[in-house]
């Protein structure tokens, strides 16, 4: 154990592993992280832990990732074992709890379920998922300025259309694709009809997604 909870002494430990522009967008994700636990009324102090710990396990690389999941009992599964970029979010959440010293299980799960989503988040886990996509040092991604707006307009939108985006980057890249990212895109997808459904219902005419 390094350390217990103190986001100053977490910040340090992680410049010193990790390669300059990860520990950029990693900050990037913590201040993003607490701008919409400001709008969206979550504790400031949690977004900002797990936005920090979120990428921890990138202080290695893939292969380094895999062994340390072997040697944890941490199951990997065949898409994980394809695509090792999946890993980390596993990894992270373990040595969030196990090395860094958290005990707030959203902080774990928003660690956790920070790369494919998962169906039904909570909001900790929504903010540090969109705030991962949205933060200011992320730049190569398509439309991103109107997500970052839509982010702090509607968050489950915001969510829904980052792994329209993602799932469609993935396409074209023709990587594997975890099932619980299509999972989760068709649960958001679906919120947004319900939303319509009861707009209509209260004869709003406003369009969703
Ligand atoms: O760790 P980051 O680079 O900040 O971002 P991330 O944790 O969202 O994960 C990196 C990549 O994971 C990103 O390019 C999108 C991708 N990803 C999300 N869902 C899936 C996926 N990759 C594969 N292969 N399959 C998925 O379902
Ligand atoms: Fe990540
Ligand atoms: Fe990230």
């Amino acid at each position: 154990m390094v350390m217990k909870g103190n986001v100053t002494t977490i910040r340090k430990c992680l410049k010193k592993k990790m390669d300059p522009s990860r520990y950029e967008h990693t900050v990037g994700v913590a201040y993003t992280a607490m701008c919409l636990a400001m709008k969206y009324g979550e504790d400031l102090y949690k977004a900002e832990l797990a936005g920090l710990l979120h990428d921890c396990a990138k202080c290695y690389t893939n292969d380094v990732q895999l062994a340390k999941c072997e040697k944890y009992n941490i199951s990997i599964t065949e898409v994980e074992r394809k695509n090792p970029s999946l890993i980390h979010a596993k990894l992270g959440a373990f040595l969030a709890m196990n090395k860094y010293g958290v005990t707030d299980m959203d902080v774990i799960n928003a660690i956790l379920n920070h790369t494919t989503g998962k169906p039904a988040m909570t909001l900790l886990e929504k903010i540090v998922f969109v705030a991962d996509y949205i933060e200011p040092r992320r730049n190569k991604v398509p439309n991103l300025s109107e997500i970052r707006r839509l982010a702090f307009e509607d968050l489950d939108r915001a969510v829904c259309v980052i792994l329209k985006s993602t799932l469609e980057y993935l396409e074209t890249k023709d990587d594997v694709i975890d099932e619980m990212t299509v999972r989760t895109y068709e649960f958001y997808q679906n919120e947004g009809k319900e939303e319509i459904r009861n707009e209509s219902i209260e004869g709003s005419s406003k369009v969703g997604l």
